[in-house]
């Protein structure tokens, strides 16, 4: 591809009201290295109306990256457009596009991912279940937790995280997107620990080899997919909520491997007889049962979101 070519996929994905002058942008630290690129942190002028300067995640691509990946942030970008604002989702702030790297401005969520945020507040002499796998090579960017006065969370605070990320998933299926990777790591904690869905405007691959090669992260997204996603690649609002349980599960273990002595290879025979993962110790039976209904192997069996949330809603307030 020649510089042509990039400069007209550019262009055709140019917009007015989204695009934001790099003059009011400054780039900070970086906070996250992708396959796709890096993520630093910034700061923007003007960049909502309320309030002057405003902490942002700012997306880019590598120096060197092709016109393909150019063209999937821009897809990223176009996806995030049409999904709109909620605020259990990372909502697109700005972008640039013009006159240099293409550039995407996101909310920013300062706790970092979910399932670290779990695991670093896990309470003293909680009895595990499942293992916890230690990242290969854990040099990643460590969000500040120094005002966070919450030193471990209680099975509410648990449960909240698990309504939160229902409604984000309950809003984005309104907007006909389907996530396809929804898991602790892929949900970000912001302010007021509130959790937000991140990377579901990702363009991803969906052949069988790329979801059972190792990640760079060392985690294998198969024990996310859902027997027909596995199997048949067959993507759907249904396989989000299998996704669901296992991220639910992480939620109510404080962020625990899912199934850690089942091989990627033998998940799907496992599953199929019927074997699931065992109820942790402080997960109340109701919510468990929700868990389970989730992981149905027949996918027409599984609830809706607006299902779970209505669910959820109802055993932390009494009413839906
Ligand atoms: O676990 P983390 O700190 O949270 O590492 C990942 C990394 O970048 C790669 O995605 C972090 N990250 C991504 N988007 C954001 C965001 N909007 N706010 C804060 N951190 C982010 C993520």
């Amino acid at each position: 591809p020649t510089e042509g070519t990039i400069s007209t996929i550019i262009s055709s994905y140019y917009d007015d009201q989204c695009e934001f002058s790099r003059e009011n942008l400054s780039i900070g630290h970086l906070i996250g290295k992708g396959a796709f690129g890096f993520v630093y942190q910034g700061i923007a002028k003007n960049i909502k109306a309320e309030e002057k300067v405003t902490t942002v995640a700012v997306k880019t691509v590598r120096d060197d990256a092709t016109s393909e990946e150019i063209e999937n942030l821009l897809k990223e970008l176009s996806v995030m457009k049409m999904v709109g604002k909620h605020i259990n989702i990372i909502s697109l702030l700005g972008c640039c596009t013009q006159g240099g790297q293409v550039m995407l401005i996101v909310e920013y969520a300062k706790y970092g991912n979910l399932r670290d945020y779990l695991r670093r507040k896990r309470p003293p002499g909680h009895v595990l279940s499942g293992s916890f796998e230690q990242d290969e090579n854990d040099e990643s960017y460590k969000p500040d937790d120094s005002d966070d006065l919450i030193h471990s969370l209680s099975t509410i605070d648990l449960i909240l995280f698990c309504l939160h990320t229902a409604a984000g998933m309950e809003y984005l299926h309104s907007k006909k997107c389907i996530h396809r990777d929804l898991a602790a790591r892929n949900v970000l904690l912001a302010e007021n620990r509130v959790c937000k869905i991140a990377d579901f405007g990702l363009a991803r691959d969906l052949t069988q080899t790329y979801y059972y090669r190792k990640q760079t992260d060392g985690r294998v997204p198969v024990k996310w997919m859902s027997p027909e996603a596995l199997f048949d690649r067959k993507f759907s609002t249904k396989s989000d909520v299998w996704s669901y349980a296992i991220l639910a599960w992480e939620i109510m273990t404080y962020g625990g491997t899912p199934y850690p002595s089942t091989s990627a290879e033998k998940l799907f025979d496992y599953l199929k007889v019927g074997n699931r993962m065992a109820q942790p110790s402080n997960c109340p039976n109701e919510i468990f049962q929700l868990i389970e209904s989730c992981w149905a192997f027949k996918e027409t069996l599984r609830p809706t979101f607006t299902q779970i949330s209505e669910n959820l809603r109802r055993y932390l307030y009494g009413s839906s």
